[in-house]
C-alpha cells in the first residue's frame, strides 16, 4: 500500500507536469487578479497554467486587511462575484462585504474546476524571450524551496503564447524581463516605475487602466499592473484586483 500511495501520486504528478510543458497562458502568481484571469481564459478553452510560489494560492486576499478577514468590493463588480457564486452583503450604495476566505477559497475553486491547473510551492524565476522575434514565450519556473534557499540548481521551462505577471506589489517578473535585457517597456518610461503610495480611487482605477500588453507577450495584471506603471496602491478592496483580471483575460484571448 506504502508503495500504491507514492506511485499513484508520481505518476499522475508527472502526467499534470508533462501535460502542462506547452500552453497558451502562463500566469504568475495565485491572487486574486490571476486567479480571476485564470478563471476566465480557462473557460474560454485556453490552455492555462498557474504559478504560485507559496503552499495557498489567494495572495492578498485571505487576510482582508489587518488580518480582520473581511474584503469590500465595488458594485461595478458584482457581476463577477456572482459569477464565482461567492455571497455578499449590501454594505452602502457602491459597496459590498464579502468573507475573504469564502471569496479566496472560490476563485480557486473555481479557476480549478473550469480547468485551470495550478502548481503550487513553485516560483517562476525568469521568462524566455526568443532572440529572433524578441517575444516572450515562456516561464523558467523552480520550486520555491530551492530558490529561497539558494539551492545551485537549474530550472525547468514551460513554453507558453503569454505570460502574465500578476505577482502583486513586487511585480517579479516585468522586472526581471525588465532588468536582464535591454527592453523598452510599454509603460510612460519605458521601464518600472515602482508602486506610490496609497489612493484607493486613484489607485483602484489604474489598475484596470494599467493592465495591459508592457511588452510583446507579457502582461500585467492587478498590483503589478499599478507597480509596472507607477501608479497608486489601494488597500483592502478588491474590486479592482478582478476586474483587472478579467480585462487582461479578455486581452489575452484577443491575440491568441
Ligand atoms: O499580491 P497578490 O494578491 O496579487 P494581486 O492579484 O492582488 C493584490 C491584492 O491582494 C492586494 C491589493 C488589493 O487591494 O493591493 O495586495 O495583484 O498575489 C500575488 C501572488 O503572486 C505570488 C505571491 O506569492 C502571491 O500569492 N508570487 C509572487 N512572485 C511570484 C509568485 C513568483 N515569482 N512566482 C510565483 N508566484
Amino acid at each position: 500500500m506504502e508503495v500504491t500511495v507514492s506511485r499513484g501520486i508520481i505518476r499522475s504528478f508527472f502526467a499534470k507536469l508533462e501535460d502542462n510543458l506547452d500552453i497558451d497562458v502562463a500566469i504568475v502568481g495565485g491572487g486574486p487578479s490571476g486567479l480571476t484571469a485564470a478563471y476566465y481564459l480557462a473557460k474560454a478553452g485556453k490552455k492555462v497554467a498557474l504559478y504560485e510560489s507559496k503552499l495557498a494560492p489567494g495572495g492578498g486576499m485571505w487576510g482582508g486587511a489587518m488580518l480582520f478577514n473581511q474584503i469590500m468590493v465595488q458594485k461595478e463588480a458584482i457581476d463577477i462575484i456572482e459569477e464565482f457564486d461567492i455571497r455578499y452583503t449590501e454594505y452602502d450604495d457602491n459597496n459590498v462585504m464579502l468573507d475573504s476566505v469564502e471569496a479566496t477559497s472560490a476563485l480557486i475553486n473555481r479557476a480549478v474546476k473550469n480547468g485551470v491547473v495550478i502548481f503550487n510551492g513553485v516560483k517562476v524565476e525568469d521568462v524566455v524571450v526568443h532572440s529572433e522575434t524578441r517575444k516572450v514565450n515562456g516561464v523558467v519556473i523552480n520550486w520555491t524551496p530551492v530558490v529561497n534557499i539558494g539551492m545551485h540548481v537549474d530550472p525547468l521551462v514551460v513554453r507558453a503564447k503569454a505570460v502574465l505577471d500578476g505577482t502583486g506589489h513586487p511585480c517579479e517578473i516585468v522586472s526581471t524581463l525588465a532588468r536582464k535585457n535591454d527592453i523598452k517597456l510599454n509603460t510612460p518610461t519605458g521601464g518600472v516605475m515602482g508602486e506610490c503610495s496609497l489612493s484607493v480611487v486613484e489607485g483602484e482605477r489604474t489598475t484596470i487602466e494599467n493592465t495591459k500588453e508592457v511588452y510583446p507577450g507579457m502582461y500585467v495584471s492587478g498590483m503589478s499592473a499599478n507597480g509596472v506603471s507607477g501608479s497608486f496602491r489601494m488597500g483592502p478592496i478588491f474590486g479592482g484586483m478582478l476586474m483587472s483580471g478579467r480585462k487582461v483575460a479578455n486581452l489575452i484571448m484577443e491575440k491568441l
